[in-house]
This record gives C-alpha cells, sequence and structure tokens, in this order.
C-alpha cells in the first residue's frame, strides 16, 4: 500500500491483475473438466452483463423503466427489465450447455437443459433492485453455482440439496460503470466492462474487506418499529456512535459492493407484518439468489454473512424461493452486530 500527497492511503496496484481465463485457472477444486465448464458458463454471465448494460443505458429512450404489469412469483410487480434480463441470461446460460438445472428469482420452477458433460445448477436473480431502474439508479445481476450431484431427477430437489456446494458466485454492478465481481473459495476478483471493445477487464486485486472492518452500516431503518428488540439495540448502539455512517441505496448489489470496498455491514432483518399487511417475518432476500452468492463473496473477501442465528452458507433450504434474513459484511461489523443484538457470534 502506497500513500498519496494528502497521505490518505491507496491500495494502488496492491497486487495484480488476473484475466477472467488466468483466475478460473488458478481457482481450487476443479477437474479439468469442471474448469472448462465455469469458463463457459462465466462467459456467459459476462455476454449477458454486457447485453443487459448496453440495454439499460438506453431504456429510459425505450420507456422501458418501469413495470411489465405482471406480478412474479414471489407477488411482486414485475419490471420490464426484470423479464428483459431474464430472457437475456436464461438464453445465454441454457445454450453453453454447462447448466444442467437453472432457478431464477423470476420464474417458479426449475429450468432443465440437456448437459452432455461436466455441468453445474445455477441460481441467479437476473436484475436486483430494479424498482431503482425509475430513477436510473443502479441495480445488478447476481449468480451461484452449484455443483451438480448424479441420480436425482427432481431439479428443485436437486438444486435444494446442493446448496452447501457454492462453487463459485458472481455479480454484475451497473452504475456508472459496469462491474462483474466474481469470487472462488478464497479469493475475489473485480472486471470492468470496456464499451468500446466489449470486454470485462481486470482490475487489481484480490479484493478484501479493508483492515479494521470499515464503519458503514446498510439497513432500511423506516422498518425500525417492526423488527426485534436485538436489531433495534444494535441500531439503537450505532446512534450513540460518531463513527459510523449511514449508507443505503436499496439495490442489494450496490450496497454490498460500497461496504465491500469500503468496509461495513448490509442487514436486512425479519420485519412484521405492516399495519396493511406485507412484512417479511423470514426476512425479504432470498437464501438461493441473493443471500447465498453474498455470503459466499464476503467469505472469499475475508467477510461473514448470519441470518442472526446460522451462518448463511451452513444453512439448510427447503424451498427454492425461500427467504432469509441476511446480516453480510466485514468480519468485525458482523461480530459486532451479533454481540449487540445478542445473537450468536459467527467466526
Ligand atoms: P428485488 O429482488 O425484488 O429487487 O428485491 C431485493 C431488493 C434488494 O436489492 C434491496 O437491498 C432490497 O430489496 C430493498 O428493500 P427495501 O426497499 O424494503 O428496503
Ligand atoms: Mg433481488
Amino acid at each position: 500500500m502506497q500513500e498519496n500527497r494528502s497521505g490518505r492511503k491507496i491500495h494502488h496496484e496492491r497486487e495484480s491483475r488476473l484475466s477472467l481465463e488466468e483466475f478460473i485457472e488458478k481457482a481450487p477444486d476443479f477437474t479439468t473438466g469442471e474448469r472448462i465448464a465455469v469458463r463457459e458458463i462465466l462467459e456467459s454471465v459476462a455476454e449477458g452483463g454486457r447485453e443487459v448494460s448496453h440495454r439499460l443505458a438506453l431504456g429510459p429512450l425505450h420507456g422501458l423503466t418501469g413495470s411489465s404489469g405482471q406480478v412474479n412469483v414471489q407477488g411482486e410487480e414485475v419490471q420490464a427489465f426484470d423479464e428483459i434480463a431474464q430472457e437475456v441470461f436464461s438464453g445465454l446460460l441454457g445454450a453453453s450447455g454447462r447448466v444442467s438445472v437453472l432457478v431464477s428469482e423470476e420464474r417458479e420452477k426449475p429450468e432443465v437443459f440437456p448437459c452432455p458433460t461436466d455441468s453445474f445448477y445455477v441460481a441467479m436473480d437476473p436484475l436486483d433492485g430494479s424498482s431503482n431502474l425509475a430513477v436510473s439508479g443502479p441495480v445488478g445481476s447476481i449468480f451461484a453455482l452449484y455443483r451438480s450431484r448424479d441420480g436425482n431427477e427432481d431439479p428443485s430437489r436437486a438444486i435444494l440439496e446442493s446448496v452447501q456446494d457454492v462453487v463459485c458466485a458472481v455479480y454484475v454492478l451497473y452504475s456508472v460503470s459496469t462491474l462483474m465481481v466474481v469470487a472462488f473459495r478464497e479469493e475475489v476478483r473485480m472486471y470492468a466492462l470496456d464499451p468500446a471493445s466489449g470486454g470485462f477487464l481486470p482490475l487489481p486485486g484480490p479484493v478484501r474487506f479493508p483492515d479494521g472492518g470499515g464503519q458503514i452500516v446498510s439497513i432500511n431503518t423506516a422498518n425500525y418499529t417492526r423488527w426485534d428488540r436485538g436489531v433495534q439495540a444494535y441500531v439503537d448502539t450505532l446512534h450513540s456512535h460518531s463513527s459510523w455512517s449511514a449508507r443505503y441505496v436499496g439495490a442489494l448489489v450496490m450496497d454490498f459492493h460500497r461496504n465491500l470496498l469500503k468496509g461495513g455491514i448490509y442487514i436486512y432483518p425479519g420485519d412484521l407484518p405492516k399495519g396493511n399487511g406485507g412484512g417479511h417475518p423470514e426476512g425479504k432476500l432470498r437464501l438461493l439468489f441473493e443471500a447465498i452468492p453474498m455470503a459466499f463473496i464476503a467469505r472469499a473477501a475475508g467477510g461473514l454473512a448470519t441470518n442472526g442465528q446460522k451462518p448463511i452458507l451452513e444453512l439448510p433450504a427447503t424451498h427454492i424461493h425461500q427467504r432469509v434474513a441476511l446480516i453480510v459484511g466485514s468480519r468485525e461489523r458482523v461480530q459486532e452486530f451479533s454481540r449487540i443484538s445478542g445473537s450468536p457470534e459467527p467466526n
């Protein structure tokens, strides 16, 4: 690490830039065939990210920033771009010949694709935070790759039984730049889309939560009265600290990404129904499409993720659209949350 003229520490080229191919090549735990399959799946994600990024940029000109008029399996309004991103990624991942089962936040049932050889199961949220599009705010796409198993005829069961076998997680952040963040078991790398060449070019890495864990807290405090006492106690404590900063975009990929680079914690706890119903007693976010991929990336970057009771990566899954409370961020901030809220401390 170096210091600039004002004495601020800068993580300048602190290690290396690895192309996506080089990163996949050095990832642990894969056979040669699996490594080829991972590469082809990530190439499909990159191609989809490029396509979605391009179409998002033109969205306002085509009147595509609002609702599609449909409601999804979660009972939520489907934005036009939820469906566009679903079609783009499902088409590319299916055609890769390397994804045998694909589950998506936007589809009630798994899609099954014929795969002659090494393949993985994939869970995705094709466009997370899509309500931000109405104001040209950041959104993201999230993916997790799970090791596939022989002999399970029911694709839902197959993926549910593999959730603790996640081998790679990726998100694409569509913001002022389009970034792809890729994690294998022990390392996270970041790539930026060069719109001129269409390539995702490597940025310096590996990416780790900063030393000390940072001071940013991302939580929707409008839900305060509907949280349990532990979460309220945590937020109460924050108000007596002068060092913390609140930042909340309402798009998990953006909020997580900021906290990964700057240091901090993202929290979406369970909350009780509002007067008019609603509420998310189990948490709002989905275990397969949002919590597991972010937990995997956080762990590979030195951080932690819990539902308040157990590490996210140790939770069993009973339903592909299962919701979960999510507390994810730097090790220091997640352990501090657990101490103050009186929940078991993850390690
Ligand atoms: P979505 O998958 O329907 O877009 O919902 C998930 C999003 C997250 O990106 C974000 O962190 C959260 O919902 C925001 O929820 P809220 O508006 O309740 O704070
Ligand atoms: Mg989502």
